[in-house]
């Protein structure tokens, strides 16, 4: 048996004459890319706003105001990335014919060109899919990796956008030549039943539309009835979802021993109270969102102890950095540190109530902690030890 030249595999595969769909065309890639490139800036500087809070960079302004603030960054965030991957589709399938184009043959700056350009959009698709794709995952809270989600999905962004510029750059006559003709092609009429450029434009962003809106009721209150595919329903004990309950986390057993004592420790002293004295305490009360890095986010009414009260009781400012351990033992986030401009707050709170009644089990009991403004994994549930940092 004969194995195949490179002229016999070059004759069998296909080429981009062959694919023959009228509604493909710069034209429509232009249109669909134009939208898709908003959509990834959007998910870009949002995403960078929430890697922020966790890296917490000095010239960040990072604090309790405005209280809803993260709330409306990572919605966007979430949304435009849900409204990206119908536009990823559509835009990968209008061009992927000239995935079959050859490089030219000779070897001289034309072929370096060619690889370059073929090269640079190969790292703008991979990383693209890799965001929308981890980013989903994420959501779905399945990992089937071990890497770290989210420093993973900060570096790749980078990658994403800084290729998606190189491709704007390189692109930016066609894209304008194709944005400024009509969509449509001239001779479309030799098959009037064939979808044409139009279709697929209005179906990718009827695609792109449905799946915000098919999603956005985790955060968008009115939108709560439509939302069938939202991840949280709005749904839980007291009226809010609950990201993580007391079991999955292990903190079941330490959380309703009646022995319980918050530990506040400042410098060398160490203050310890149970429930009851936290109750006894001047009770604040205060409408504050969680809103969950994935997506969904809730209002809710929420009563305890001003964080800064309780450091007074050992005399710390109120201006002081507070280390939050929990009594969780499985998994991460069991414990956050509170940077110094939201203990200040007097709307931070060591919540013992939520929407009037005590705190479930699942929502943090015996207390935890919320504050304005702040991402929903450092609304750190199941305290027990609250440590000023000197
Ligand atoms: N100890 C602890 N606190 C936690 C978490 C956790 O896993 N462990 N999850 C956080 C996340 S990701 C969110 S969004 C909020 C959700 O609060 P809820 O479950 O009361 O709605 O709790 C936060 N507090
Ligand atoms: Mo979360």
């Amino acid at each position: 048996m004969r194995l195949p030249s490179v002229d016999d595999i070059e004759r069998r595969m296909p080429k981009p004459e062959d694919f023959e769909s009228r509604a493909r065309g710069t034209e429509l890639t232009a249109r669909v890319g134009t939208a898709l490139g908003i959509a990834f800036g959007i998910c870009f500087l949002t995403g960078l706003w929430s890697h922020f809070q966790y890296t917490t960079p000095g010239w960040v302004p990072l604090g309790p105001n405005p209280t809803q603030l993260y709330r409306w960054t990572q919605g966007l965030h979430i949304m435009s990335g849900t409204a990206a991957i119908p536009l990823l589709l559509v835009k990968l399938w209008s061009v992927y014919p000239r995935l079959f184009s050859l490089p030219p043959k000779k070897l001289d700056r034309t072929l370096v060109l060619d690889l370059l350009e073929k090269a640079s959009i190969g790292v703008l698709v991979a990383s693209s899919l890799f965001q929308v794709i981890s980013g989903s995952l994420n959501i779905a809270q399945w990992y089937p990796w071990n890497f770290s989600f989210r420093s993973t999905h900060e570096a790749v962004a980078w990658v994403a956008i800084g290729s998606l510029l190189v491709h704007i750059a390189v692109k930016l006559p066609i894209i304008r030549e194709a944005l400024g003709a009509p969509i449509e092609h001239r001779d479309h009429s030799l098959d009037p039943d064939a979808p044409t450029r139009r279709h697929v434009l209005l179906g990718a962003f009827v695609a792109s539309g449905a799946a915000v809106l098919l999603t956005a009721g985790q955060t968008v209150p009115f939108l709560r009835k439509v939302s069938v595919f939202a991840v949280r329903d709005g749904e839980g004990p007291q009226g809010l979802p609950v990201n993580r309950t007391a079991n999955a986390a292990g903190s079941a057993k330490a959380a309703m021993d009646p022995q319980f004592v918050l530990e506040i420790v400042v410098g060398g002293q160490t203050l310890s109270l149970n429930r009851e004295q936290l109750l006894a305490m001047p009770q604040r009360t205060h409408r504050l969102p969680i809103s969950c890095v994935e997506g969904w986010s809730r209002n809710a009414v929420w009563t305890g102890v001003a964080l800064r009260d309780l450091i007074a009781l050992l005399d710390a400012p109120p201006s002081s950095e507070l280390g939050i351990r929990s009594m969780q033992t499985i998994g991460a986030f069991s414990v956050s540190v509170l940077p110094a401009a939201y203990v200040e707050d007097p709307r931070s709170l060591l919540a013992l109530e939520l929407n009037g009644e005590t705190l479930s089990l699942d929502h943090g009991y015996p207390c935890r902690i919320i504050a304005p403004n702040r991402p929903g994994v450092f609304q750190t549930k199941w305290v027990n030890r609250l440590e000023v940092k000197t």
